[in-house]
């Protein structure tokens, strides 16, 4: 024993002699590296040598590590042996490959078929092939010259299908096509009334209908880039500056952050895009990381458009499991998506060979000085006056993710008050559908969306977040509480009051307990850890405060529902699972709606003092109105995760509010 340990101090002397800035030691959850990506494409093309297979990668991420694994690591003192293992999904001569890697070993621990319904995340190049093909297509060419325009100046673009009852599934996707003439904003020009099914696995056209003629809307009004505008502008925005002179108050070490009281760990997935994990804050009572969320991030993405007709009813889209939230992650502009005072993280995406490439500033991270974080003024003490109020400086992470059209804004917020903000605000632009109307007083029979311009109809659809949720409030084994508000009648004349409210708390023993629709009736959902109370004797948890409600208006039995079907409710808990990653299921396009968070719930597995999971829909109703259009200003919702008696007072009570920074031509 002491002869080992004399080796390993021996070593670290060595090391400490010779390198003069160790390397940063990986972290365990840190997305893969470049040469982590290019050993799973070589042991894959080793396996599989492309000279006689046809091998495409579809997803290539960490394969999580066990929580029990990750716990040891943060425990040890003695650096643990990294463990680094990639799951993989790839089609390879037209199957869908599910492999895992041991990147550190090299080698390939399983590779197993799946033989159930649905295909992988469609990839960028694949997709890019199927655009091309109506271009060169003779029924196409020719529709074209029958609507009057220029084939030169028409862009095309992929669109997943769905599942609609059909018996037999293929890889297939519709195109939809576009007018780029005079204006960059294509999709509020479509090309109407063709029907175009590219196979993904034949890469050709199999299906072909020119149905009827819509007019594609002008390019009139439909600019919006800067440079392409013409005055006046408007309104004017005067500048602001933002100064740190002591610096950031956050640091970024490989993809661990430290701010505050708060530290956590940021991953990065091809499919999920932004991972929060790790998330603690520090009890300046206690003296310790407090541990509040595993990890986080959205799951699935589902937007069903609301027009049944041969043009649109395919449109249901789920931008996580068929686009992947990740690949569709787009580089932040500094200055304009972040802040100045912003720091950025690149991160590595993979084409469907398996290539790595770097995503540029794929993340922003810094501190935004919002707004108070708590205030008093007290005039009811005669001869005194007391005023006291502290600045709130909140900590941003934020991603965008654009999907075709629209250009997701997430955010995760953290606060010295312990609550963890996730946000989310849309931009871009809507879905059109050309029509012949040009005013409403046109408008015979249902539109399935509104007029938002002449020949512009904005189709009615919903926007579904699913965000994962892994609660460890202090402590993996946890309960769910729902507190219910009640209204009591006062009958036996005790009060001159006839009502009063109070609460009633529920913990949920099963799955089915804990199916929440967010209703008129209101209630606390708390997560709480119920093996530890605070002094007074409450036990410890973290409250959710939704976003507001937004409930699915298909019917159970629709089939975007049946594969959407994680939406049924605002919010579900599940026992920890390391398989029940994605709400809409690992193979989402094309898929049935057979594995989804609605169906593993069904076991109505026991939730009471377990390591549980919470799944949060944010829902959003989009009925288009002209403001959208012919781009959308943000539009946003969001949701807390708040401490409910996890702290034993305010824990921001002696907060210090920042230095005030002097500056010049300023009086105070
Ligand atoms: C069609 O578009 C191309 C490319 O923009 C342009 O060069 C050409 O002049 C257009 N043809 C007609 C007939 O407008
Ligand atoms: C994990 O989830 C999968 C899918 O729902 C299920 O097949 C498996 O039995 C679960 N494992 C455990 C330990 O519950
Ligand atoms: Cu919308």
């Amino acid at each position: 024993m002491k002869l080992a340990l004399f080796s390993v101090l021996t070593l670290l002397y060595f090391q400490a002699v010779v390198s003069v800035k160790p390397p940063l030691r990986q972290h365990p959850l840190d997305p893969l590296t470049n040469e982590e990506f290019l050993t799973v494409q070589t042991l894959v093309h080793n396996k599989y040598p492309t000279s006689k297979n046809k091998v495409a990668f579809h997803y290539i991420g960490l394969d999580d590590p066990a929580k029990d694994y990750i716990a040891i690591y943060e425990r040890s003192l003695i650096p643990v042996v990294i463990r680094r293992k990639s799951f993989v999904l790839a089609i390879i001569n037209g199957q869908s490959h599910e492999i895992v890697i041991d990147i550190r070993l090299k080698t390939i621990d399983s590779d197993n078929v799946h033989k159930g319904y649905g295909f992988p995340i469609l990839s960028v190049e694949e997709q890019g092939v199927a655009i091309e093909l109506p271009l060169k297509y003779p029924a196409f060419i020719a529709s074209v010259k029958k609507r009057g325009l220029n084939l030169s100046e028409v862009v095309c673009s992929t669109f997943s299908m769905g599942w609609f009852g059909e018996e037999e599934s293929k890889r297939t996707v519709r195109v939809d096509c576009f007018m780029k003439e005079n204006s960059v904003n294509i999709y509020v020009r479509p090309i109407s009334g063709l029907t175009i099914v590219v196979d993904l696995g034949l890469q050709k056209i199999v299906e072909y209908h020119d149905r009827e003629i819509e007019t594609v809307p002008t390019a009139e009004n439909t600019e919006y880039q800067v440079s392409k505008q013409s005055p006046p502008f408007g309104p004017n925005q005067h500048s602001l500056t933002s100064h740190q002179p002591q610096g950031p108050g956050f640091q970024i070490k490989g993809h661990s952050v430290s701010w505050a009281n708060w530290k956590f760990h940021i991953g990065f997935d091809v499919r999920a895009g932004i991972v929060i994990s790790l998330a603690s804050i520090y009890d300046l009572e206690k003296h310790i990381y407090r541990r509040v969320l595993y990890k986080g991030y959205i799951s699935e993405l589902f937007v069903p458009y609301q027009d049944p007709t041969e043009e649109f009813y395919f449109k249901t889209f789920f931008d996580s499991g068929e686009f992947g939230f990740g690949l569709s992650t787009v580089s932040l502009i500094p200055n304009r998506d972040c802040p100045p005072h912003a720091q950025f993280i690149d991160t590595y995406i993979h084409s469907d060979d398996g290539t790595p490439s770097i995503l540029k500033n794929a993340i922003c991270v810094f501190e935004q000085y919002d707004s108070i974080m708590w205030r008093h003024t007290e005039t009811g003490i005669p001869d005194e006056f007391i005023e006291e109020s502290r600045t709130e400086v909140n900590l941003i992470v934020r991603t965008v993710v654009t999907v075709g059209n629209y250009d997701n804004v997430l955010d995760w917020e953290f606060k010295t008050s312990g609550s963890i903000k996730p946000s989310i605000a849309l931009s871009g632009i809507l879905e059109i559908k050309g029509t012949n109307i040009k005013h409403t007083n046109e408008i015979k029979g249902e539109l399935y969306g509104k007029l938002v311009s002449a020949n512009s109809i904005g189709v009615y659809h919903d926007h579904f977040y699913m965000y994962y949720l892994d609660f460890d409030i202090d402590g993996p084994e946890n309960s769910f509480e729902k507190t219910s508000l009640k209204t009591v009648r006062i009958t036996d004349g005790s009060s001159k009051r006839k009502s009063y409210w109070t609460t009633e708390t529920q913990t949920a023993k099963t799955e089915s307990d804990a199916k929440i629709t967010i209703g008129p009736t209101p209630a606390e959902l708390v997560v709480i850890n119920p093996n530890k109370k605070t002094a007074i004797g409450n036990h410890i948890g973290y409250r959710l405060i939704p976003a507001i409600p937004a409930h699915p208006l298909l019917t159970e039995d629709d089939y975007p529902q049946i594969r959407g079907a994680f939406t049924n409710y605002n919010v579900w808990i599940t026992p920890y699972n390391r398989t029940e990653k994605w709400a809409g299921g690992l193979y989402v396009d094309h898929s049935r709606g057979d594995d989804t968070l609605a169906v593993w719930t069904k076991q109505n597995r026991n939730i009471v003092n377990k390591d549980i999971v919470m799944w949060h829909v944010v829902g959003i109703h989009h009925v288009p109105a002209q403001e959208d259009f012919p781009i959308m200003p943000l539009l946003s919702t969001s949701f807390e995760l708040r401490p409910t008696n996890f702290f034993e007072r305010n824990p921001v009570l002696k907060t210090l509010s920042p230095k005030d920074v002097p500056w010049p031509g300023c009086s105070n």
